[in-house]
């Protein structure tokens, strides 16, 4: 289907910073919008955002030159052009930018048009996104890994680590398990509470309290498993991501915000196989940094048969570095953020790589998200079993777990509940 035109504008992500918005429609007359997403613990090789720079505006953080690339250097050249498919349309994206992390338009512009064509596929066929991306067997409808203590670059506490999260698996359907989180939700909200602590929330809507340690975020959260009703383990699973490269630090790991102190990553590994021992721990995301390969290969020797370990910065949803990956046999999943590579075609090719390998995929929003719910769609269309998309409040999260439960409502009998078995190893 032809493109008739493309719009873009500067919009807010959740944040309050801008980003890029997309506004696509085709010669049939079907529109479709598209919102970028933005992170802020990002990995070195993601593809560029771009940022105007101009610090009177947004403090540099304006997109006008991402929205202008969207204008007049994307808009004129889509426009003429005929496509066949998401596949040639992304390829023809990569070749108009021409560089290895899509410098010259920014990943930003280049996302915007990407996702808003897949969409406005999608309604111009009559079919359901997940369908339209992923095809009749797309109905896996995923565990939510809610994440419900926030610390690390996302929250200003005193916590190190960026994310715990809930994986409430024990539950018949998405629906149930959403209530299930949300319970643990409120209940952990209940416990804090109680001990005298903040109840305001980070980045993705989990709390962000003043701990004493780590430790204590894990203990809060099975005391909210428990106070809610839940068994940890059985019905409801930790999983982690305490974004190590954020710690990283002349090839030691530094505890910024807790004792001050380095750890080498040996006893980093060491400490997750403890806590692997001592809490019902499912996914370990970015437990070691994005240049500590090494340590990255003892990790997965060490924890990789017991639990799902991801990769987020560390491979940055670029098939080139999972292939690395995988040659090695460093990590068992992948974690997928479609900002990070630029293109819906890209991202599943990723996750092709990703399966036909035996690793998983995990679904991913970024801190600074919009209501744009893709990830909910591309998270059945592939089936991944599992995503996380920030805590049980904030209505940019909420969204995606509301998408999710349309999704499941409109499959009817035919949606499945992932269960603890989306986790590797579980
Ligand atoms: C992460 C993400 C999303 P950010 O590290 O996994 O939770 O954070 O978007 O800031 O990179
Ligand atoms: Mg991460």
């Amino acid at each position: 289907m032809k493109v008739k035109s493309i719009d873009a504008l500067e919009i807010l992500d959740s944040r309050g910073n801008p980003t890029v918005e997309v506004d696509l429609i085709l010669e049939d007359g079907i529109q479709a919008r598209a919102m970028v997403p933005s992170g802020a613990s990002t990995g070195e090789r993601e593809a560029t955002e771009l940022r105007d720079g101009d610090k009177k505006r947004y403090g540099g953080k304006g997109v006008t030159k991402a929205v202008e690339n969207v204008l007049k250097k994307i808009a004129p050249e889509v426009t003429k052009r005929d496509f066949s498919s998401q596949k040639e349309l992304d390829y023809f994206l990569i070749e108009l930018d021409g560089t290895e992390n899509k410098s010259v338009l920014g990943a930003n512009a280049v996302l915007g048009v990407s996702m808003a064509y897949v969409r406005a596929s999608a309604a111009s066929a009559g079919v359901p996104l997940y369908q339209f991306m992923g095809g009749l067997n797309a109905n896996l409808l995923p565990v939510p890994c809610m994440n419900v203590i926030n610390g690390g670059k996302h929250a200003d506490n005193t916590v190190d680590f960026q994310e715990f999260m809930i994986a409430p698996h024990n539950a018949p359907s998405f629906a149930e398990a959403i209530r299930m989180g949300e319970e643990t939700f409120h209940a952990l909200k209940a416990v804090l509470h109680g001990k005298g602590l903040s109840t305001g929330v980070g980045d993705e809507g989990g709390f962000a309290p003043d701990l004493k340690s780590n430790e204590e975020a894990v203990e809060a959260i099975l005391e909210g498993i428990i106070k809610a009703g839940y068994k940890p383990g059985a019905d409801i699973s930790i999983c982690l991501d305490p974004a190590a490269s954020e710690m990283w630090d002349n090839g030691k790991y530094l505890l910024f915000k807790s004792t001050k102190k380095t750890i080498s990553s040996d006893d980093l590994i060491k400490q997750w196989e403890s806590w692997v021992k001592q809490y019902p721990i499912v996914l370990l995301e970015d437990g070691l940094a994005e240049n500590d390969w090494e340590g990255w290969k003892n990790l997965t020797d060490v924890l990789g048969s017991n639990v799902e370990l991801v990769g987020d910065d560390i491979f940055c949803t670029n098939k080139k570095i999972l292939a690395q990956a995988i040659e090695k046999k460093v990590a068992n999943s992948i974690l997928i953020k479609l900002n990070q590579i630029g293109t819906v075609t890209e991202t599943l090719e990723t996750i092709e790589l990703a399966y036909k390998n035996d690793y998983n995929c995990f679904v991913s929003h970024r801190s600074g998200e919009t209501v744009d719910a893709i990830i909910s769609d591309l998270t059945v269309a592939v089936n991944a079993g599992h995503l996380k998309t920030g805590s049980g409040c904030r209505g940019e999260r909420i969204e995606k777990f509301n998408q999710l439960m349309r999704i499941e409502r409109q499959l009817g009998k035919a949606a499945r509940f992932a269960g603890k078995k989306a986790f590797k190893n579980s």
